[in-house]
């Protein structure tokens, strides 16, 4: 099927009629005239304690019905039975796609080129147990005989992101061990977290896939010297491990082999929190919180599995994002946590939606004439409040939004959670219904504003309404449902990618940067001259001459 096609398909055309006819100019306020919207769009699973409420969305149940014919025309479960079986879905790479099996908690069988994968995945989760627990008892220690009290992640993308989210997120877990995370090359990143740190109380854990990322070689090879300068080359093997599929770069840098954890080709970086990038957590939370974040994870991926596309969520996240995407011409989405432990969240989605689906080639390597993935974007509520959400309100663009909300606090201080949450509600109703000109001048007026003023303000305080908004209420911020919130939104990333027909898991986008600046390097370091456009030519020469 060619990309034309793809919009000529009944399914695409009846959502577009129905688009056009039907839900262009329809009101929320309306579609709340039925009083069983919210059974009928919403899903509540009280085994992990989630409900998702997806009733603000301007559909009715012939949009849903549609919808869901696209998402069983595009053949969402069999695609996602294909990656979870090992198959290389990732045809770009020829590789397999596996997220799901470091999570595997049946341990049933998984194979890749005919091998089962289990055995392995077990013996390095056994590894990165045995090392976590030693460090966090006190038995790994220092060279100098010193406890490790501060681990430093060094890693960037896929090997900082998730480790660094989650760290955050389950903060209040930790204890007897801080983690620091090094990615920028900017030499401030590292200079800022080693000038607080001993080196005799320091482990660095250095988290590359390939292990030749410019950025993360750069930073532990600082790293190192800086360890060296203190306490001797000797000292290396007691602070440093690697996280790595790369044993002979591992072994070249200089870290013992047995001090490596292991992953592998069918971890994409930004799905690998799940694998040995996850050392960082169980360090700083223990292992057994770790495996609860697997667990957490599982659970969800047999929702994702198993679940009528009717009542499952991914798949619903997934299809309501196409919708505003291509029907509504909504070019972002919002993700509003509303917990300040979430607020790397919308950093690590970035990764995880736009180096996904931020593509133009589709499955028969054609260009693609519609548009894909939305750009992601949100802070913490209630600090989104007081910065960008006038926008969210009453600007002109229509930027549909999640908002996740806990039902208890993870430490109940004050009253500060029922003000949060109050909050959490009023804004999503706020965004649906606005405010109407009737009610604004009713307001007004009892207010006892003139009529001139009220001429003046009038306009100013309508609230036009009609935004969309996904509400995911969460029991309590555990590490169980950590992992079950990031695995929804891996989902749905997933069934994104196969409604537009793309590879989610591949990132060429991001190599021509990379070859460009090797390029320009030499230029900074020993003014040697390549050609360049007009533009970086001069700035460069600006910046040689002014250094
Ligand atoms: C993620 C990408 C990318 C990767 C980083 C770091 O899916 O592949 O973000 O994680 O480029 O790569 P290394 O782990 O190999 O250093």
């Amino acid at each position: 099927m060619s990309n034309f096609e793809l919009k000529s398909t009944s399914c695409w055309q009846n959502l577009q009629k129905h688009y056009n006819e039907e839900m262009q100019t329809v009101h929320l306020r309306d579609l709340f005239k039925n009083e069983n919207r919210f059974n009928e769009f919403s899903v509540s699973d009280d085994n992990i304690g989630i409900t998702f409420d997806y009733s603000k969305n301007i559909i009715n149940s012939k949009t849903f019905k549609l919808l869901m014919d696209f998402a069983k025309e595009a053949k969402i479960n069999e695609y996602a039975k294909k990656m979870v079986s090992g198959e290389k879905i990732n045809w770009t790479e020829k590789r397999a796609v596996l997220h799901t099996v470091l999570r595997n908690r049946s341990n049933n069988p998984v194979c890749v080129d005919g091998k089962d994968v289990m055995p392995q995945i077990n013996a390095v989760l056994s590894k990165m147990r045995k090392f976590s627990n030693d460090l966090r008892a006190g038995k790994w220690t220092g060279f100098t005989g010193k406890r490790i009290t501060n681990v430093v992640n060094v890693g960037i993308g896929g090997s900082d992101l998730g480790p660094k989210m989650v760290c955050e997120a389950l903060k209040y877990y930790a204890d007897v061990v801080n983690v620091h995370f090094v990615s920028n090359i900017d030499g401030a990143d590292i200079y800022e977290v080693l000038k607080k740190l001993n080196p005799q109380t320091t482990l660095f854990i250095i988290a590359s896939k390939t292990f030749t990322t410019l950025e993360t070689i750069t930073n532990a090879l600082t790293a190192k010297q800086w360890l060296i300068d203190q306490l001797g080359d000797k000292a290396v093997v007691n602070h440093f491990v690697a996280l790595s599929a790369n044993v002979k770069k591992v072994k070249e840098f200089g870290i013992d082999e047995n001090n490596m954890f292991e992953f592998w080709d069918f971890v994409g970086g930004r799905y690998s929190l799940w694998s040995a990038i996850g050392l960082s957590i169980c360090c700083y939370i223990g292992f057994e919180k770790f495996v609860e974040l697997l667990e957490g994870a599982y659970y969800i991926d047999q929702h994702f599995l198993n679940t009528p596309y009717e009542k499952n969520i991914p798949i619903i996240m997934a299809v309501l994002g196409f919708w505003y995407n291509n029907f509504f011409n909504a070019s972002t989405c919002a993700v509003l946590p509303y917990s300040q432990y979430l607020h790397r969240f919308a950093a690590y989605l970035q990764q995880g939606e736009m180096e996904s689906n931020g593509k133009t080639i589709d499955f028969e390597n054609n260009r693609i004439n519609y548009q894909t993935g939305p750009i992601i974007w949100g802070e913490p509520g209630t600090n989104g409040q007081h910065s960008f959400y006038q926008l969210l309100h009453q600007g002109t663009k229509f930027i549909p939004c999640d908002f996740i909300g806990y039902i208890n606090p993870v430490k109940k201080v004050g009253d500060h959670h029922e003000k949060l949450m109050a909050n959490y509600f009023a804004q999503t109703e706020a965004l649906a219904f606005g405010l109407t000109r009737e009610q604004v001048i009713a307001n007004l007026n009892q207010a006892g504003f003139s009529q001139d003023d009220m001429k003046v303000l009038t306009n100013h305080k309508i609230f036009d309404g009609n935004r969309p908004t996904n509400s995911i209420l969460i029991s309590s911020l555990t590490a169980k449902t950590l992992g079950a919130l990031i695995a929804l939104y891996e989902h749905k990333v997933f069934t994104q990618g196969i409604i537009w027909r793309i590879n989610s898991f591949d990132q060429w986008g991001v190599e021509l940067g990379k070859v460009l600046a090797n390029v320009i390097l030499p230029e900074l370091k020993n003014g040697s001259k390549n050609p360049h456009d007009s533009s970086t030519e001069n700035l460069i020469k600006i910046f040689n001459s002014n250094k």
